[in-house]
């Protein structure tokens, strides 16, 4: 989809579009008082309060049609510069832009206003010359934020638009949008019966349904296997610690405001732990180990608690309750760049598996300017960071460095995605950290006999099974591939009466084979089970009818396909288990 803030033009046009929007708000709610209304990447929104009033989904359509109206009209806009004391006089009425105002500096900046008719506004510009240049917009949807985005403040309400050059790009964009929708996981995750939310159990703490829980074991099977494979050790942890854990770590100190607060038990105060790293370092010095021993490589899928912001909370995609696909390797200084390297293969070969190709790599270095955010060792610092990148190299992996984006304890490469709704985040990643093992005091002999601190890698190959669920819902659009789906085949028989116990005879067969399978069996339509069939995304449907009976044949239909392939039942069973064992897409 087009980024609207980055293209100088659309950008313009959205922006005088909010004061378009906000000029009909005036006309529709004379009280209106309006906030701030930037352009963003998918258009424009603006924050206004009005008042008792409250935006319901018809107005937007009265809004449009005023918008229309004044567009019409075709006033010119118009821009004066004002000093700080002409703007607070101008605007002594409006809170919010005595708000805004007290806090400009006129030397710095100019304070400019601009007109279009009977509606002015605090604005830095630029804008387009006259509003009859917005002619293609559509208000998209409505929200509440908070004024600054502070939950102790007031409620505004928000809408959103966006605006055009011509019908047809307004029209291609729509259409996106409407695709974008029905792509979201949210969406998805409702109509399949993925997982839910409720109220009682709070924001940002979806619960995994039955479907859901198949493709989280699933995925947990998987890379699994894949990481017991590679020499992963795995452990289970509390999902608590003490919160003189997170003092010895750091967290308490770095990472406070993004934990749940503390509770007492007896003499012992608790946190509900947003990582597992500290977990992972006590296992890691349980035992004494020599250079020989590295790597150590100790795995969890560990449930993590994290505040977040109440507006950010989405879906599975990002919750305030998450269970990582996590690991603490634990390595020799010379060992970093072949563990670092192993990670990165792994990342590439489940991206492969899972046939994903939206992503970027991203390194985040430091920068090296900022001595206060980065803990200072100008050696360890560049050596890493060469080394990370030399592998990247090596590999022939496209990425794009990001300066200043590193953690606080060491570089790291992450992988973005774009989710079909909203803006980029992290799936897996891949972080050196040199400090948290000297914190824990974790050591290893070296084969002078002499003791050493071993440096860490954090990984997360899916990130958490929540966001990587999101994701792969949105990719494939909730068609998931047969070994990931919950169910894998729909037994339909054509008439319950000659059918049924063919029917249930098979069914029991791919039971045993640990196949996950339905029997429809309702005295519905054949038509009508086969589009429900499609409509739960089931990737194969059998149709079972006197044919198939008589010469114990099976036909079936791949979700989404229109021709249906019949085969013995025994060429079938074989091609589904060896479909599911290959995990083929
Ligand atoms: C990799 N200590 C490391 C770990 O060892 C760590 O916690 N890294 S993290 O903070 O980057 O989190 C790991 C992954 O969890 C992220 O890459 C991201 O994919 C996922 N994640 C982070 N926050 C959320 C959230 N609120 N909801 C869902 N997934 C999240
Ligand atoms: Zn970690």
């Amino acid at each position: 989809m087009i980024n609207i803030k980055e293209n100088e033009r659309l950008n313009v046009m959205n922006h005088s579009c909010a004061h378009l929007m906000a000029q009909a708000i005036k006309h529709l709610y004379p009280k209106a008082l309006f906030w701030v209304g930037p352009v963003i990447e998918e258009g424009f929104y603006y924050d206004i309060d009005l008042g008792e009033d409250v935006i319901k989904e018809e107005d937007l359509e009265r809004l449009e049609k005023e918008m229309k109206k004044i567009s019409k009209d075709g006033k010119r806009i118009v821009r004066r510069e004002l000093t700080k004391d002409e703007a607070l006089d101008m605007f002594k009425e409006d809170p919010y832009k005595i708000d805004l105002i007290s806090r400009m500096d006129e030397n710095e900046n100019v304070i400019t206003c601009y007109s279009q008719g009977d509606f002015t506004d605090l604005c830095r510009g630029p804008h387009v010359e006259t509003v009859k240049e917005l002619k293609f917009f559509k208000l998209i949807k409505f929200s509440g934020a908070y004024w600054k985005g502070d939950s102790k403040n007031k409620m505004l309400q928000r809408i959103y638009g966006v605006c055009f050059e011509n019908q047809e790009d307004l029209d291609s964009y729509m259409k996106e949008l409407e695709e974008a929708k029905e792509r979201d996981h949210r969406k998805i995750g409702k109509d399949l019966d993925i997982f839910m939310a409720h109220d009682l159990v709070g924001k940002g703490m979806p619960l995994w349904l039955p479907n859901g829980a198949v493709i989280r074991k699933e995925l947990e099977n998987y890379i699994y296997a894949k990481e017991r494979s590679m020499g992963y050790q795995h452990v289970y942890t509390p999902c608590v610690g003490t919160v003189d854990l997170y003092k010895t770590s750091g967290h308490w100190d770095h990472y406070k405001e993004n934990m749940f607060p503390s509770m007492k038990v007896d003499e012992e105060e608790f946190v509900l732990r947003p990582m597992n790293c500290p977990h992972h370092m006590l296992v890691y010095g349980n035992k004494l180990h020599s250079y020989r021993d590295l790597p150590i490589r100790i795995g969890e899928f560990a449930t993590d608690f994290r505040y977040e912001a109440s507006g950010a909370v989405k879906g599975l995609e990002r919750v305030r309750c998450m269970c990582q696909n996590d690991a603490h390797l634990f390595v020799t200084p010379d060992q970093i760049g072949e563990e670092f390297k192993k990670v990165v293969e792994l990342i590439l070969d489940v991206y492969k598996d899972f046939g994903l190709e939206n992503y970027k790599f991203r390194l985040s270095l430091r920068d090296p300017e900022d001595k206060e955010k980065y803990f200072d060792d100008d050696d360890m610092w560049n050596e890493a960071e060469s080394k990370l990148r030399e592998v990247l190299n090596e590999l022939g992996v496209e990425y794009f460095e990001a300066i200043g984006e590193a953690a606080f304890y060491g570089p790291k490469l992450d992988v973005e995605v774009k989710p079909a709704v909203g803006p980029e985040v992290t799936l897996s990643t891949c972080q050196l950290d040199f400090l948290l093992p000297r914190r824990f005091e974790l050591s290893y002999v070296d084969s002078n006999g002499e003791k050493k601190v071993p440096v860490v890698l954090h990984r997360a190959i899916f990130g958490t099974f929540d966001r990587f669920t999101a994701f792969i819902l949105e990719e494939t659009k909730g068609s998931l591939p047969l070994w990931l789906s919950p169910t894998q085949i729909n037994i339909i028989p054509v008439n319950n009466e000659y059918h049924l116990d063919y029917s249930k005879e098979l069914y029991n067969e791919l039971l045993e084979k640990n196949i996950r399978v339905e029997l429809d069996s309702r005295d519905e339509k054949l038509s009508y089970k086969m589009r429900e069939s499609q409509t739960r995304k089931i990737p194969m449907t059998l149709i079972i009818g006197d044919k198939e009976r008589d010469n114990n044949e099976i036909s079936f239909r791949l979700f989404g396909e229109k021709e249906t392939t019949t085969l013995s039942k025994e060429e079938f069973i074989k091609l589904v288990v060896d479909k599911i064992e290959n995990k083929s897409k």
